[in-house]
Protein backbone atom coordinates (compact mmCIF):
# COMPACT_ATOMS: atom_id res chain seq x y z
CA UNK A 1 0.00 0.00 0.00
CA UNK A 2 1.62 3.50 -0.85
CA UNK A 3 0.46 5.19 1.90
CA UNK A 4 1.30 2.44 4.26
CA UNK A 5 4.86 2.26 6.38
CA UNK A 6 6.61 -1.11 7.71
CA UNK A 7 8.25 0.43 11.05
CA UNK A 8 10.85 -2.28 12.54
CA UNK A 9 11.58 -1.01 16.41
CA UNK A 10 15.30 -2.04 17.38
CA UNK A 11 15.75 -5.44 16.60
CA UNK A 12 19.31 -4.84 17.69
CA UNK A 13 22.07 -8.00 19.05
CA UNK A 14 21.40 -6.19 22.65
CA UNK A 15 17.98 -7.10 22.53
CA UNK A 16 18.67 -10.93 21.74
CA UNK A 17 19.59 -14.36 22.74
CA UNK A 18 22.93 -13.34 24.90
CA UNK A 19 22.63 -9.72 24.53
CA UNK A 20 23.18 -6.99 27.41
CA UNK A 21 19.00 -6.56 27.82
CA UNK A 22 17.95 -9.93 25.97
CA UNK A 23 14.00 -10.37 25.05
CA UNK A 24 13.24 -14.15 25.29
CA UNK A 25 12.58 -15.13 21.86
CA UNK A 26 14.10 -12.38 20.14
CA UNK A 27 16.16 -14.05 17.51
CA UNK A 28 13.23 -16.53 16.22
CA UNK A 29 11.09 -13.12 15.14
CA UNK A 30 14.01 -12.15 12.48
CA UNK A 31 12.90 -14.04 10.00
CA UNK A 32 8.67 -13.22 10.43
CA UNK A 33 10.16 -9.47 10.52
CA UNK A 34 12.10 -10.31 7.08
CA UNK A 35 9.13 -11.62 5.76
CA UNK A 36 7.06 -8.48 6.35
CA UNK A 37 10.17 -6.05 5.05
CA UNK A 38 9.67 -8.09 1.54
CA UNK A 39 6.42 -7.39 1.49
CA UNK A 40 6.04 -3.83 2.28
CA UNK A 41 7.34 -1.17 0.07
CA UNK A 42 8.21 1.53 2.75
CA UNK A 43 10.17 0.42 5.27
CA UNK A 44 11.74 2.30 8.71
CA UNK A 45 13.86 0.96 10.53
CA UNK A 46 14.97 2.41 14.85
CA UNK A 47 17.87 1.78 17.01
CA UNK A 48 18.24 2.48 20.44
CA UNK A 49 21.21 5.04 20.44
CA UNK A 50 22.46 5.13 24.04
CA UNK A 51 25.86 7.40 24.74
CA UNK A 52 27.92 5.54 27.53
CA UNK A 53 26.17 6.37 31.02
CA UNK A 54 23.22 7.18 29.76
CA UNK A 55 20.88 8.08 32.85
CA UNK A 56 18.54 5.31 32.21
CA UNK A 57 21.27 2.39 32.65
CA UNK A 58 21.29 1.26 36.26
CA UNK A 59 24.88 1.77 36.86
CA UNK A 60 24.79 5.25 36.30
CA UNK A 61 23.47 5.77 39.79
CA UNK A 62 25.53 4.97 42.87
CA UNK A 63 23.31 1.43 44.17
CA UNK A 64 21.16 1.53 40.92
CA UNK A 65 19.79 -1.91 40.50
CA UNK A 66 18.48 -3.54 36.75
CA UNK A 67 14.65 -3.15 36.37
CA UNK A 68 13.79 -1.25 39.45
CA UNK A 69 11.83 2.28 39.30
CA UNK A 70 13.34 4.93 40.00
CA UNK A 71 11.79 8.56 40.29
CA UNK A 72 13.82 10.82 37.61
CA UNK A 73 12.90 14.82 36.48
CA UNK A 74 9.82 13.33 34.01
CA UNK A 75 8.43 10.53 36.23
CA UNK A 76 9.29 7.11 37.14
CA UNK A 77 11.80 5.59 35.01
CA UNK A 78 13.00 1.91 34.85
CA UNK A 79 16.72 0.85 35.61
CA UNK A 80 18.44 -1.13 32.41
CA UNK A 81 21.16 -2.63 32.38
CA UNK A 82 23.68 -1.31 30.34
CA UNK A 83 22.91 -1.76 26.59
CA UNK A 84 22.42 -0.28 22.88
CA UNK A 85 25.61 1.83 23.88
CA UNK A 86 26.54 4.01 20.48
CA UNK A 87 29.01 2.38 17.98
CA UNK A 88 28.87 -1.09 20.00
CA UNK A 89 28.08 -4.72 18.27
CA UNK A 90 25.47 -4.99 20.82
CA UNK A 91 23.48 -1.54 19.20
CA UNK A 92 24.05 -2.84 15.70
CA UNK A 93 21.34 -4.71 13.80
CA UNK A 94 21.11 -8.12 14.47
CA UNK A 95 23.43 -9.75 11.73
CA UNK A 96 20.33 -11.58 10.40
CA UNK A 97 17.89 -8.53 9.70
CA UNK A 98 16.96 -7.72 5.99
CA UNK A 99 18.18 -3.93 6.62
CA UNK A 100 19.01 -3.10 2.75
CA UNK A 101 15.42 -1.65 1.96
CA UNK A 102 15.00 0.75 4.87
CA UNK A 103 14.34 4.03 3.68
CA UNK A 104 15.22 5.70 6.83
CA UNK A 105 16.99 4.46 10.55
CA UNK A 106 15.82 6.54 13.08
CA UNK A 107 17.77 6.58 16.34
CA UNK A 108 16.81 7.93 19.94
CA UNK A 109 17.65 7.22 23.59
CA UNK A 110 20.60 9.75 22.65
CA UNK A 111 19.84 12.64 25.38
CA UNK A 112 22.00 11.72 28.33
CA UNK A 113 19.39 12.21 30.23
CA UNK A 114 16.24 11.16 28.74
CA UNK A 115 15.29 7.58 27.98
CA UNK A 116 13.15 7.17 24.98
CA UNK A 117 10.84 4.08 23.99
CA UNK A 118 8.45 5.55 21.85
CA UNK A 119 10.56 6.47 18.22
CA UNK A 120 8.26 9.57 18.49
CA UNK A 121 8.47 11.32 21.84
CA UNK A 122 11.35 10.64 24.43
CA UNK A 123 10.36 9.47 27.69
CA UNK A 124 9.92 12.98 28.93
CA UNK A 125 6.81 13.07 26.83
CA UNK A 126 8.35 16.09 24.60
CA UNK A 127 11.11 15.72 23.16
CA UNK A 128 10.48 14.86 20.08
CA UNK A 129 12.75 12.53 17.14
CA UNK A 130 11.09 14.29 13.96
CA UNK A 131 9.40 10.95 12.86
CA UNK A 132 6.09 12.20 12.77
CA UNK A 133 7.25 15.42 10.73
CA UNK A 134 9.07 12.33 8.30
CA UNK A 135 6.07 9.87 8.08
CA UNK A 136 3.54 12.74 7.49
CA UNK A 137 5.94 14.74 4.84
CA UNK A 138 6.30 11.11 3.05
CA UNK A 139 2.25 10.85 3.11
CA UNK A 140 1.91 8.10 5.11
CA UNK A 141 -1.23 7.45 6.83
CA UNK A 142 -0.79 3.57 8.01
CA UNK A 143 1.80 2.50 10.03
CA UNK A 144 2.47 -1.18 10.63
CA UNK A 145 4.74 -2.46 13.40
CA UNK A 146 6.98 -4.88 14.67
CA UNK A 147 10.16 -5.83 16.85
CA UNK A 148 11.49 -5.05 20.02
CA UNK A 149 10.02 -4.64 23.00
CA UNK A 150 6.37 -5.79 22.06
CA UNK A 151 5.95 -4.21 26.10
CA UNK A 152 8.15 -0.77 25.66
CA UNK A 153 9.10 0.23 22.50
CA UNK A 154 6.65 -1.41 20.07
CA UNK A 155 4.10 -0.62 22.38
CA UNK A 156 4.81 2.81 23.06
CA UNK A 157 5.57 3.87 19.17
CA UNK A 158 1.86 2.67 18.77
CA UNK A 159 0.29 4.42 21.26
CA UNK A 160 2.05 7.94 19.88
CA UNK A 161 1.62 6.78 16.57
CA UNK A 162 -2.42 6.75 17.13
CA UNK A 163 -1.82 10.05 19.08
CA UNK A 164 -0.19 11.42 15.59
CA UNK A 165 -3.25 10.30 13.62
CA UNK A 166 -1.88 7.40 11.99
CA UNK A 167 -4.27 4.36 11.54
CA UNK A 168 -1.73 1.77 14.00
CA UNK A 169 -1.60 -2.01 13.61
CA UNK A 170 1.17 -4.50 15.20
CA UNK A 171 1.86 -7.61 13.89
CA UNK A 172 2.14 -9.80 17.14
CA UNK A 173 3.85 -12.57 16.05
CA UNK A 174 7.11 -10.44 14.82
CA UNK A 175 7.30 -9.25 18.21
CA UNK A 176 9.09 -10.51 21.72
CA UNK A 177 8.51 -8.88 25.08
CA UNK A 178 10.24 -7.98 28.46
CA UNK A 179 7.49 -8.76 30.48
CA UNK A 180 8.68 -7.20 33.52
CA UNK A 181 5.47 -7.17 36.19
CA UNK A 182 2.96 -7.92 33.64
CA UNK A 183 4.10 -5.33 31.72
CA UNK A 184 3.29 -7.22 28.15
CA UNK A 185 -0.23 -7.63 29.52
CA UNK A 186 -0.71 -3.92 30.76
CA UNK A 187 0.31 -2.51 27.37
CA UNK A 188 -1.51 -4.56 24.91
CA UNK A 189 -4.18 -3.37 27.02
CA UNK A 190 -2.85 0.34 26.57
CA UNK A 191 -2.49 -0.38 22.71
CA UNK A 192 -6.05 -1.69 22.31
CA UNK A 193 -7.60 1.02 24.68
CA UNK A 194 -5.81 3.93 22.26
CA UNK A 195 -7.57 2.08 19.14
CA UNK A 196 -4.16 0.09 17.83
CA UNK A 197 -5.11 -2.94 15.83
CA UNK A 198 -3.12 -5.93 17.77
CA UNK A 199 -3.48 -9.13 15.55
CA UNK A 200 -2.30 -8.08 11.90
CA UNK A 201 -0.93 -11.36 10.38
CA UNK A 202 2.26 -11.47 8.74
C1 LIG B 1 13.87 -0.93 25.03
C2 LIG B 1 14.19 -0.94 27.30
C3 LIG B 1 15.21 -0.02 27.18
C4 LIG B 1 13.12 -1.47 23.85
C5 LIG B 1 14.89 -0.01 24.89
O1 LIG B 1 13.63 -1.39 22.71
O2 LIG B 1 11.99 -1.99 24.05
N1 LIG B 1 13.51 -1.37 26.24
N2 LIG B 1 15.55 0.45 25.97
ZN1 LIG C 1 17.31 1.61 25.74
Amino acid sequence: MPNEALIVIDVQNDFCEGGALAVAGAAAVVPVVNRLIAKHDHVVLTQDWHPPGHASFASAWSGGVPFSTVQFPYGPQTLWPDHCVQGTPGAAFHPGLATDKAEVVVRKGFHPGIDSYSAFRENDRMTRTGLDGYLKARGFTRVVLCGLALDYCVAWTAIDARQAGFDVGIVQEATAAIDLEGSKKRMLNEMRLAGVKLNLTA
